[in-house]
């Protein structure tokens, strides 16, 4: 089976979006969910809307559950918060949704700017400065230690793999962004391709951990990072890989600007290829489109290019390659 391209959608998309990312030649969408709408029949119902556009839901994720403060920094409330992240588990295994997202990132992305850049004619993306980062002071009241940090993930996948196994929903668990080691006092628990390795160790054996390849992230960190190509092969050899963030910047670390797909550094058909050539069978995703143009298309709308130039290159590899 070949890669699937995606499209993320939330679950107020008008009928107009979801027509209009169906005629992209989009079959799949990654369903953003919002607590209150982590039930079943919610899920249930946006399948039964989404397949009436020819869509399906390929993952699905709470933004709250999978950046949780208190289960990376173990505050007072961890243990109700990783139960909470179970029973998302449970309905997604319910509604059969084979994935959910899990970035370990309390603060999010880190980005230092949003304007318009060297690479947009016009349109705003997104800059970091590593130096403005670092210069930034605690986001706790305290520094955290990389061994809390590590230790945090211990416990949370002792009480998450045995119900993600169970229930069959998989975890696909995306780098740092950016990947520096440590920021605002707090470790990052996967700033290059070791950390995967550690990470995939600490869940026993079990498959229920896998990864979002974030192409973004490994260009941003360049060699600090890992060696792009060989990781793909390695994690494609150990299915991990369950979703592909498709993302050039125009340099590494420590200023880089996001781009659109051919305007970055990275030749994006070298690693097409290579995710073709490793037989991959992710879904894959542009990821941060340009801010959307104001009363003009929305997410569906900054997507739709990209994801055409992606589509473009995944057809001509698998043609290359004879596997289309
Ligand atoms: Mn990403």
């Amino acid at each position: 089976m070949s890669m699937r391209p995606q499209i993320p959608v939330r679950t107020v998309e008008s009928d107009q979006a979801l027509s209009f990312i169906r005629q992209m030649g989009v079959e799949n969408v990654s369903l953003f969910l919002t607590p209150d709408e982590l039930t079943y029949d919610c899920i249930a119902a946006q399948q039964e809307r989404l397949a009436g556009f020819g869509l399906t839901v390929s993952d699905a994720a709470c933004n709250e559950l999978q950046k949780n403060k208190s289960i990376h920094l173990n505050l007072a409330d961890r243990d109700e918060q990783i139960e909470r992240f179970n029973n998302m588990l449970r309905v997604m295994g319910k509604a059969k949704v084979p994935f959910t997202s899990v970035a370990w990132q309390p603060n999010g992305i880190l980005r230092t700017d949003h304007r318009v850049g060297q690479h947009t004619r016009g349109g705003i993306s997104a800059f970091c400065d590593q130096n403005e980062i670092m210069a930034r002071p605690n986001a706790e009241d305290r520094a955290y230690t990389d061994q809390e940090i590590w230790d945090n993930f211990q416990y949370f996948l002792d009480k998450v793999i045995p119900v993600a196994e169970e229930t069959g929903v998989r975890m696909a668990l995306h780098p740092n962004d950016p990947p520096l080691a440590c920021m605002a006092g707090i470790p990052s628990l996967i700033y290059n391709t070791e950390c995967y390795r550690k990470a995939f160790a600490m869940a026993h054996g079990s498959k229920a951990l896998g990864m979002k390849l974030c192409v973004g992230c490994w260009l941003e960190g360049g060699d600090d990072f890992g060696d792009l190509m060989s990781d793909i092969k390695e994690f494609c050899a150990d299915d991990r890989i369950l979703c592909v963030h498709f993302r050039n910047v125009d340099s590494t670390l420590p200023v880089f600007e996001e781009t659109l797909p051919e305007d970055g550094y990275a030749d994006m058909y070298a690693i097409m290829k290579q995710l073709v050539a490793c037989d991959c069978n992710a879904v894959i995703s542009i990821d941060h489109g340009f801010k959307p143009m104001e009363g003009f298309g929305g997410m569906p709308g900054s997507f739709c290019y990209p994801t055409g130039f992606m589509k473009g290159l995944m057809w001509a590899a698998e043609k290359e390659l004879g596997k289309r």
